[in-house]
């Protein structure tokens, strides 16, 4: 049995888009555990015997703990490759995780500096040139993921849904978050309109309870 301790509207959202992928196309169940981290649940003492990192998401697999997006979605795609989440040639595959890298050790960690600047940073106005910063960052990177989204057919890598179209949508989110508009990001809007619509994704998003659009005009 497969368990994943999941943020609603975290990073989480793409292990657990997978897993949804992988029940609609092989039956196979898994439990998904909601973790609040704005209670600090991440850091008591039986989550943190899971992810010493305080970190979701943990996929609990037979009695024991993985953590790390990638690693995570590596094992799920070679457990189910029936669901293919990743592509199945080998370069294709390690294309796919080229872009699946880059979000998470470079789009996502800059989102972490506009969200909590007050890891990085210390003092007011420090932490506001930190999260103006990133936020500059942010915006180029959404930019590079929309110039994707064009050619998108009418998924990133083609006519599959991998991991990185889950990334994509959960960085659009953050992106209203940031007070970013995504209707300055029109082709990106659209296509995470047209992912939110396949039944999988659809149905991590109403386990996690969130919006698509987290934007509020000022
Ligand atoms: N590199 C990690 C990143 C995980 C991560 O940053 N998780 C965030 C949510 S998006 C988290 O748990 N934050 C809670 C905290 O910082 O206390 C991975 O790939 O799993």
């Amino acid at each position: 049995m497969m368990k994943l301790y999941y943020g609603p509207g975290a990073c989480s959202f793409v292990p657990h888009a997978g897993l949804e992928a992988i029940r609609a196309a092989t039956g196979a169940s898994f439990e998904a555990q909601p973790v609040k981290l704005h209670k600090g649940e991440q850091h008591s003492p039986e989550y943190l015997a899971l992810n010493p990192l305080g970190l979701v998401p943990v996929l609990v697999v037979d009695g024991k703990p993985l953590n790390q997006i990638i690693a995570i979605c590596d094992y799920l795609d070679r457990s189910h490759p029936q669901a293919g989440l990743l592509p199945a040639d080998s370069w294709r595959r390690a294309e796919a995780l080229s872009l699946f890298a880059w979000m998470n050790n470079t789009v996502h960690p800059t989102f972490t500096h506009i969200f909590r600047a007050a890891k990085f940073a210390e003092g007011e106005a420090a932490q506001a040139e930190v999260k103006r910063s990133a936020l500059a960052m942010f915006r180029g990177q959404l930019e590079r993921i929309q110039t994707m989204a064009a050619k998108a057919s009418p998924f990133l890598l083609g006519d599959r849904l991998c991991f990185v179209d889950a990334y994509a949508l959960v960085f659009l989110r953050w992106a209203g978050l940031a007070g970013i508009d995504p209707a300055g990001l029109p082709v990106y809007q659209d296509y995470v309109q047209r992912l939110a619509a396949v039944p999988s994704i659809a149905a991590a998003i109403a386990r996690e309870g969130i919006d698509l659009n987290t934007y509020k005009k000022k």
